[in-house]
């Protein structure tokens, strides 16, 4: 009932298809993130017309607020925020350690206090399987812990093993659910050896798709293209890679010339929402006083509705203002710019051509905004 297939390659990047009962994911596959049950300031058949074939949820953000029980008993979230294409949930882990109060790590799992009202909650794997099926997630993460970099070998040793522990432990969990994928998920910071030994442990569990998680956490993108240089090879080649987390265009680019099928980021929806645009010119900034008589759109080339129907003068008044459609338009055309970048990738794999691609997307952010 779900399958993956590669359907072209061009050097280390691929091109696939990934098939679940809600529908086809074109891989290489951008994941906007819906965490709270939206994509915020969007409607979620707009996001479907930016070209988004599968959204990203998170099993701790939803179990605080409004309860996994509850959307279950609201017939699950696709139901519950109107989505009804896939729906790919994190596992909880990775969001306790960097936004919960009051942490407790134990082999068992980690028990902490909310952000949002400091009452008390446990995750565990068991915990974490059971939440994303009450979701309803169509592809389900395996609960691991990852921690922030720079962080000295024996911690990152120790916390990748754990990771895979969890992980042995996420799948008896999951059990057999056709219909619904698990991914594992790879830790081992910057050392090849300790992700040649998770990759080891998680392809010995097996999955139906691996995570590269432990990446994008404050180690820059140097040093990121460097373990993407070789962790991705560490993984079967006919399941899909996700690298979680990831990111500037510049960073998903990079990730996909490296054999990478899969991302999510915050960054086109939060940006949005202050006030960053990203175009083909790389970034803009709709606050600054230059666009304050600009007729123009803030690219002539995008065909999404910001700037089809506006000016950079109006998104600079309206951003200003404070004025809510702001954000959403600026959110709307980043989503929109974000999976044009994907299907520009996805075509110049199937043509063969993604050395020049790569080399037009650098130039054109070379030459600076209007
Ligand atoms: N693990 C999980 N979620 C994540 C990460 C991880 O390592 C990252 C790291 N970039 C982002 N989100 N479960
Ligand atoms: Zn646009």
């Amino acid at each position: 009932m779900t399958s993956f297939d590669l359907t072209a390659r061009d050097g280390r990047a691929r091109l696939g298809v990934i098939r679940t009962p809600r529908g086809e994911i074109r891989t290489p596959a951008f994941m906007p993130v819906g965490t709270a049950a939206t994509v915020k300031g969007m409607l979620p058949e707009s996001v479907a017309a930016t070209g988004a074939d599968i959204l990203l949820g998170n099993t701790y953000h939803l179990m605080l607020r409004p309860g996994a029980e509850r959307i279950d008993r609201l017939g699950g979230l696709h139901r519950f925020m109107n989505w009804d294409r896939p729906i790919l949930t994190d596992s909880g882990g990775f969001q306790v350690m960097s936004l919960s109060d009051l942490r407790k790590l134990t082999e068992d799992g980690v028990e902490f206090r909310s952000h949002i009202d400091g009452s008390r909650h446990m995750l565990s794997p068991e915990r974490s399987m059971e939440i994303q099926r009450l979701l309803g997630s169509d592809i389900v993460m395996a609960f691991d812990e990852c921690p922030a970099l720079p962080a000295d070998r024996e911690r990152i040793a120790a916390s990748m093993q754990l990771s895979m522990r969890w992980a042995a432990r996420s799948r008896e969990a999951f059990g057999d659910r056709p219909g619904h994928m698990l991914f594992g998920i790879m830790q081992g910071g910057l050392e090849r050896d300790l992700r040649e030994e998770s990759a080891a442990a998680l392809r010995d569990i097996g999955f139906d798709g691996y995570a590269v998680g432990g990446l994008a956490v404050g180690e820059g993108q140097a040093a990121m293209f460097d373990c993407l240089d070789y962790a991705p090879g560490f993984l079967p080649e006919d399941r899909p890679r996700y690298l979680m987390g990831v990111g500037k265009p510049d960073d998903i680019v990079g990730a996909v010339v490296r054999g990478i099928d899969m991302m999510d980021c915050v960054l086109p929806s939060r940006s949005g929402r202050t006030g960053q645009a990203w175009t083909r010119r790389g970034q803009v900034n709709i606050k600054n006083a230059r666009h304050a008589d600009d007729p123009r759109p803030l690219d002539e080339a995008c065909s999404c509705p910001a700037c089809q129907g506006y000016s950079r003068a109006y998104l600079h008044h309206v951003f200003r203002a404070g004025e809510m459609i702001a954000g959403m338009l600026l959110t709307w055309h980043n989503l929109h710019y974000y999976q044009e970048l994907m299907a520009g990738l996805r075509a110049a794999i199937a043509e063969g051509r993604m050395a020049a691609f790569e080399a037009d997307f650098h130039a054109a952010r070379e030459e600076g905004d209007i």
